[in-house]
């Protein structure tokens, strides 16, 4: 192989990842209605299930994460991952019926505990993850994602994503991680019903950078309105390896201040979500100046849509804001606050010319 290339993210169909026959795969995330790979089992590389339909033309597609060099495959309780020297990527799915079982029951089989079994569901992903970096020696979460079931339904007197905001926040700390400043991007969407917690993560033996966005109160920093336990994640992280940089743009929505906007105005929502991004983009710009520019029509993006009808209004926004040669793909996902109808995750790629 050539010299290293830094960490590369394709959305590809399957004809597509067959033909390429990649030798450096750290991970695929599949999305529903694609077809298993084969290729997990086979070239033991990890495939987080994300149950989110995609409304793409294309019945297929995977996000595809390649580190720029060869790659061995591990698992550590039920993370499964594949690494390089600088970076690992790693999945694990837990149920909450499995969970339940942790939380106790009553003979009656009413719960004994107090927290719900997504709370443990998440503490026990959480607590899985922060083992596996530590037993392998990848210090820093760079990146995750999060597809949570039901996020919006409430129980145990609280919405969903609350419970996963508490059981993160508290499984952080537990591991000895910051809870604010240094913290990973992230995203944390709905999934459907019936599917189990999925987590899937980046991470590396260098920090990245991280970046705020001066348009808005940092997630960490959320007034106690959004929940007793605010959500642990950065606007972005930046990368800088020796292949390149790489700009991990967190789930943005249109939230200004901390407050969510342009409730119901779906075209309005989406420009709002744009320019928070442009703001990142000028931030990280600072950070990376003058070896690497991202610049919004080079990201790669994912869209998430609450609503499949809106689709139309989405995709025309980002075609005039992006062009339409954007790498963009939609997958249709409930988003973490009842009146947000659209989030959008992206990432930036600059690789580095070999010294
Ligand atoms: C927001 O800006 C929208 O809880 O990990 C975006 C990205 C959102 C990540 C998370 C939540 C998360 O607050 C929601």
């Amino acid at each position: 192989m050539r010299a290293p290339r830094g960490l590369h993210l394709d959305y590809v169909s399957l004809a597509e990842y067959r033909a390429a026959r990649w030798p450096d795969v750290l991970g695929v995330a599949r999305f529903n209605g694609s077809p298993p790979i084969a290729d997990g089992a086979e070239r033991g590389i990890p495939v987080a299930q994300v149950s989110t339909p995609l409304l793409t033309a294309t019945a297929d597609l995977y996000e595809v994460w390649r580190g720029g060099e060869p790659a061995e495959s591990g698992q550590y309780e039920r993370v499964r991952f594949r690494r390089t020297g600088e970076t690992l990527f790693g999945c694990i799915a837990m149920t909450e019926a499995e969970c339940a079982q942790a939380v106790g029951h009553t003979s009656r089989g009413r719960r004994s505990g107090t927290h719900s079994a997504l709370h443990e569901a998440t503490t026990e992903a959480y607590r899985q993850i922060c083992a596996t970096l530590d037993a392998e020696t990848y210090p820093h979460l760079l990146r995750v994602w999060n597809y949570l079931p039901d996020i919006n339904r409430d129980s145990h007197g609280c919405e969903r994503y609350w419970q996963f905001n508490s059981a993160r926040q508290d499984a952080l700390r537990a591991s000895g991680r910051p809870l604010t400043g240094n913290v990973p991007a992230a995203s944390a969407l709905g999934a459907a019903s019936d599917s189990p917690l999925v987590v899937y993560f980046l991470a590396g033996r260098t920090a990245p950078a991280f970046v705020e966005n001066p348009r808005q109160v940092s997630a960490y920093h959320y007034p106690r309105q959004y929940g007793t336990h605010s959500p642990v994640f950065s606007r972005a992280t930046l990368l800088r390896q020796p292949g390149g940089f790489t700009l991990f743009i967190s789930g943005t929505a249109s939230i200004v201040g901390h407050r969510s906007l342009h409730v119901g105005d779906i075209a309005a929502q989406t420009r709002e979500t744009l320019a928070n991004i442009e703001a990142l983009l000028g931030e990280a710009n600072r950070v990376s100046s003058p070896e690497a520019h991202f610049c919004l029509a080079a990201l790669a993006c994912k869209v998430y849509v609450r609503r499949p009808a809106d689709l139309p209004v989405i995709q025309a926004e980002l075609n005039s804001a992006l062009g339409d040669s954007a790498r963009v793909i939609y997958l249709q996902a409930d988003i973490c606050r009842q009146d947000l109808l659209v989030e959008i995750e992206a990432t930036g790629m600059c690789p580095l010319a070999a010294a």
